[in-house]
């Protein structure tokens, strides 16, 4: 589907284009009480400054209640202390009270009411952490493995991810004059028009730009579903210091049901550059993007577009033509699993970390569990760094070993157990918050995902089947937020208590599942998967995993239903 040369902009492109400063209203809105939320228009502009509007969907029955949602920037994951404590006050004083771990190794903090936003922001701000182009037609978020024990490269491959994020940054003024300073910026109309990024230019992307760097084996960033996937190769001569990366491009998981034009995509591998290269190719990637996109159509504006119909070898010439050099060919590597690491480990540096799993990535007190506050004693006492991951998981990290016990205990009294903290299926789980924040959330996910768990754990019991790791990711629509197209079986919402149910992701998440089951309610989930998961028991070689035996025996056996067949 080549965009049309004549079809008109589409229009966020028009207010790009009104407002290359993303200002807009913004200012002026927030300084007026009487207005409880922003106009659709600035509903666009909030998103480069990393707040959406939304509304508590439990509440639509009487009337919309607007509430904002506001994401920080963290690219590859790591908080010092201090700033963890300033996000958890942030989150009891503006926020509803927990922070949620993003699938990109960020926060977000939920509930925010408009008169909260100001405060929360500049909150933010004081703690040393930004929000601008956390969403947005920007790059966001760069994901970066943050686990100090599973390579020597961790520490150095993260030094890289923030070089990468911080050129990669937009330059309007329009964000600190407004959260920080307090006031609209103090531009005419014309010298809005007039700014223009030196990046991004006056209409920045065609849309959202992702980055995740992974480091083989491990591929706990999922890197073949970004837009540009960056994995490392160590020098040899160093083994702590990444000689160069494999350059993949063109991965995206969004799709909408019943449309064959949109789909998930993994990335191509381009080829091999040096360390010293990584500014100019990713700018390069980025700017290719930047004027190839569909400007028109924003369901065919992601790069995976392009590269899926121009192809990889069109792409990599533009890449090499902006960057000024060849790239050589790929250097070989493999990924053999993704996830974290629970419990407690040794660091690379001989401190420790503690790997903790949180439920669908949501920090918060019940009444069984006050992770929240124990976290908040922990890092107020222990002054440990806190590491997010890409599977909505934390890290306590570095952690001398002197204070591993009084930390155990400090967890155990509020309820969390740091050896067997969850089966072995919910710590390869993942969920997007969907319900009752998300706009676009068609059945529940985060609030659903636990319970089915529960479902799918009593089957694995009673086929004895209980050690068996299976990646169980779910989202509320086919956006993929919690990429449940790389599962092993991915449930994705289609209408309330309705999903589509998807096999075949493996261990590396270098496949992509396909749909099994178009529409599958959630008494149905376990009649529809007990067939599979004893087939899967009574027919595999030893240790084949699920996605490995549905991909091998189920897909070519049991054709799948298609989306465009099924009316919801
Ligand atoms: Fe996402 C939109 C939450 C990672 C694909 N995503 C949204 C919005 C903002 C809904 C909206 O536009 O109104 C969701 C806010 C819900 C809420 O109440 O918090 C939302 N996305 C999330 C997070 C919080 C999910 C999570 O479980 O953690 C993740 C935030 C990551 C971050 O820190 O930046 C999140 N979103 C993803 C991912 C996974 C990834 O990037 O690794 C994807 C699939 C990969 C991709 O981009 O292809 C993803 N989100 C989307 C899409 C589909 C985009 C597309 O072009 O296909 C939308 C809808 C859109 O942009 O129009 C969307
Ligand atoms: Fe919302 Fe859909 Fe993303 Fe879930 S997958 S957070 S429902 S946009």
């Amino acid at each position: 589907m080549t965009p049309n040369p004549a079809a008109p902009l589409s229009k966020n492109e028009v207010l790009k284009q009104n407002d290359p400063t993303l200002g807009g209203q913004l200012g002026e809105t927030l300084a007026d009480p009487a207005l409880a939320c922003f106009s659709s228009d600035d509903e666009q502009f909030l998103k480069f400054h990393g707040i959406y509007q939304q509304d508590d969907r439990d509440l639509r029955k009487s009337g919309k209640q607007y509430v904002m949602m506001v994401r920080a920037r963290i690219s590859g994951g790591i908080i010092p202390p201090e700033q963890y404590l300033a996000f958890d006050d942030l989150s009891e004083r503006y926020g509803n009270q927990s922070l949620r771990i993003t699938s990109r190794q960020s926060f977000q903090w939920h509930g925010v009411v408009k008169d909260n936003l100001g405060p929360l922001m500049k909150g933010l701000h004081d703690a040393l952490c930004t929000t601008l182009a956390a969403c947005g037609d920007v790059n966001r978020n760069v994901m970066a493995p943050a686990t100090p024990a599973t390579s020597a490269l961790v520490e150095r491959v993260q030094e890289d991810a923030r070089r990468v994020n911080d050129a990669l940054l937009p330059q309007t003024g329009a964000y600190h004059s407004i959260w920080i300073d307090g006031e609209p910026l103090k531009l005419t109309a014309e010298e809005k028009q007039a700014f223009t990024d030196p990046l991004y230019g006056k209409q920045y992307l065609p849309r959202k730009f992702k980055i995740a760097f992974a480091i083989p084996p491990l591929n706990d960033t999922d890197v073949y579903s970004n837009c540009l996937g960056l994995v490392a190769v160590a020098d040899p001569a160093d083994p702590a210091r990444p000689l160069g990366y494999n350059l993949l491009c063109g991965g995206g998981l969004g799709m909408s049901h019943n449309n064959p034009a949109t789909f998930p995509r993994i990335a191509d591998v381009l080829g091999f550059f040096r360390a010293e290269q990584l500014v100019d190719v990713a700018k390069a990637v980025l700017t290719a993007y930047r004027d190839s996109g569909d400007r028109t159509n924003r369901k065919h504006a992601r790069l995976k577009y392009i590269i899926a119909e121009r192809g990889a070898d069109w792409f990599r010439q533009e890449i090499e033509a902006r960057a000024g050099f060849k790239l050589e060919p790929a250097r070989p590597f493999h990924f053999d699993r993704q996830g974290d690491l629970f419990g407690w480990h040794r660091q690379m540096d001989g401190r420790w970390f503690l790997g903790l799993y949180v439920e669908t990535g949501r920090i918060k007190d019940t009444p069984d569990r006050q992770l929240k506050t124990a976290l908040r004693r922990i890092v107020a006492t222990f002054r440990t760094e806190v590491r997010l991951t890409p599977s909505q998981n934390l890290l306590l990290a570095g952690v001398a070993t002197d204070q591993k016990d009084a930390i155990t205990a400090e967890l155990g009294a509020h309820g969390i157990p740091v050896e067997n903290q969850a089966g072995a299926i919910r710590r390869a789980s993942m969920a997007c918050p969907s319900m009752p924040t998300c706009g676009l959330g068609l059945a529940e996910s985060e609030r659903a995902l636990p319970g089915i768990l529960t479902l799918i754990e009593g089957l694995l019991a009673e086929l004895n089947l209980s050690a068996e790791e299976i990646i169980i990711r779910m989202t509320g629509c086919p956006n993929g937020c919690a990429r449940p197209y790389l599962a092993e079986i991915g449930f994705v919402g289609r209408a309330p208590g309705k999903y589509s149910l998807y096999l075949g992701g493996n261990a590396g998440t270098t496949r992509l599942n396909q749909e099994y089951r178009a529409s599958v309610k959630v008494d149905e989930i376990v009649p529809v998967l007990r067939p599979v998961l004893t087939r899967w028991k009574n027919e595999r070689p030893p240790g084949e995993r699920l996605g490995d035996f549905c991909a091998r025996v189920i897909w070519p056996e049991e054709k799948v239903l298609t989306t465009t067949a099924v009316t919801n």
